[in-house]
């Protein structure tokens, strides 16, 4: 288990990674639901900047010297990718920070592992889809990692979460949990209970896909939600994606599938008043369309066909963990009040019965685009 956050452990990272300049202060950054995310403020020749600082959920990622290797392998190649067609390195993917010793990682006296990074400037992630625009730059920036992740040698990426888009594992796991109730909270939610087991079927799809040879493995991000990808404040594209601890062997239509689940949604991930909670298929076309100008070329048809059933089931998936964690006293995903796993379990659920009902648009929409 993870230690409890102190400023005395935190004081220790940040003594440990070479930063740049006296430290000025620190503050929580970001609504990230899995890191301890923090920018740390730093004096230096009469100005401030600042840094990102994190500390990796080890209870989540349990081996980071992997973690850390993929995210080194990842960005290194991705800065020599940038540097070859003239881009800045600094802004456009994660650079680490490493520590005193020269590691990409520090380890401090409770066990916490901790890293640095440069912080992006004069860009922002975004929670929910303020303009459309930034969500057709969003769709760009991440077929634009996949298409340049495709020579990346899949064999040295470490799998940092076991089967993690595994939809059909993820229902085991689920039914699991049901079954424990180690709450005794299952009877107050028997609905949505009843929702996940009337999906049962549609859990196998994509990974009997790619266990039939029907959909190919690819490097892929799995963690496409929107504020995982910095858009630039002057010119509204996107720049970096950011959140590199699920890069892995995975399907390309998880990481469409996760961004329509929570870009195309019209409401927040935990909006309580349902009614709110739609998937605006004006979002999913345009999603769609970037995605597919900058990935497209690397899709088969099998994989863009796969595209409606990545945004269901990545949907579906986030569902069920959401409603498994409720289930299991709330140990996965960071909470903000009480109930607020079976809030955003809600959201995913409507989402997904909106996503049937405008099932046949989005396959329209994929034959028009692809
Ligand atoms: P989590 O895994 O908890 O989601 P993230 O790595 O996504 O953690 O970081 C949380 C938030 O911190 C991001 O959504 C983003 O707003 C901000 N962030 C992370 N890295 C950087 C960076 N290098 N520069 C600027 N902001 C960053
Ligand atoms: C987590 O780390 P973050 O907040 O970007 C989770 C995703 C979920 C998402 C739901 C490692 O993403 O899988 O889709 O919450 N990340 C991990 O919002 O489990
Ligand atoms: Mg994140």
């Amino acid at each position: 288990m993870k230690a409890p956050l102190t400023d005395e452990l935190i004081r220790e990272a940040i003594a440990n990674i070479s930063f740049e300049g006296s430290l000025l202060r620190y503050t929580p950054y970001g609504s990230g639901h899995i890191n301890d995310t923090f920018a740390v403020y730093f004096g230096f020749e009469g100005a401030t900047h600042r840094y990102i600082l994190q500390r990796i959920n080890t209870d989540i990622f349990t081996d980071p010297d992997s973690l850390m290797e993929n995210i080194v392998g990842v960005t290194s190649y991705l800065r020599r990718e940038i540097e070859a067609r003239g881009g800045d390195y600094t802004r456009e993917t994660l650079n680490i920070v490493p520590t005193l010793d020269g590691r990409p990682y520090y380890r401090d006296s409770k066990g916490g592992a901790w890293r640095g990074y440069l912080f992006i400037e004069n860009a922002t992630t975004f929670d929910t889809v303020k303009d459309p625009k930034d969500f057709y730059s969003a769709a760009r920036t991440f077929g634009k990692f996949q298409n340049l992740l495709q020579n990346y040698p899949a064999a040295t990426l470490h799998e940092t979460i076991a089967k993690f888009h595994d939809t059909a594992k993820r229902y085991r796991d689920f039914e699991a949990a049901v079954a424990a109730d180690k709450l005794g909270r299952a009877k107050d939610v028997e609905a949505e209970i009843a929702f996940v087991r009337a999906h049962e079927a549609d859990t196998h799809v994509l990974v009997d896909a790619l266990a039939a040879g029907k959909l190919p493995l690819k490097v892929t991000h799995n963690d496409t939600k929107l504020n995982n990808v910095m858009i630039d404040d002057a010119t509204g594209e996107g720049i970096a994606v950011i959140d590199l601890d699920t890069v892995m062997p995975g399907l390309a239509a998880y990481d469409f599938g996760d961004s329509i689940r929570f870009g195309a949604s019209t409401a927040a991930e935990d909006e309580k008043d349902l009614d709110r909670v739609r998937m605006d298929i004006s979002l999913y076309e345009i999603y769609l369309k970037g995605f597919l100008e900058t990935a497209g070329d690397g899709l088969s048809d099998a994989e863009k066909k796969s595209l409606p059933m990545g945004a269901k089931l990545m949907t579906l998936e986030c569902g069920m963990r959401f409603l498994a964690d409720y289930l299991e006293g709330d140990v996965y995903f960071r909470l903000h009040y009480p109930e607020q796993n079976l809030d955003r379990c809600r959201t995913q659920f409507k989402l997904v019965a909106d996503m049937e009902r405008q099932w046949a648009e989005m396959e329209a929409l994929v034959e028009k685009y692809a």
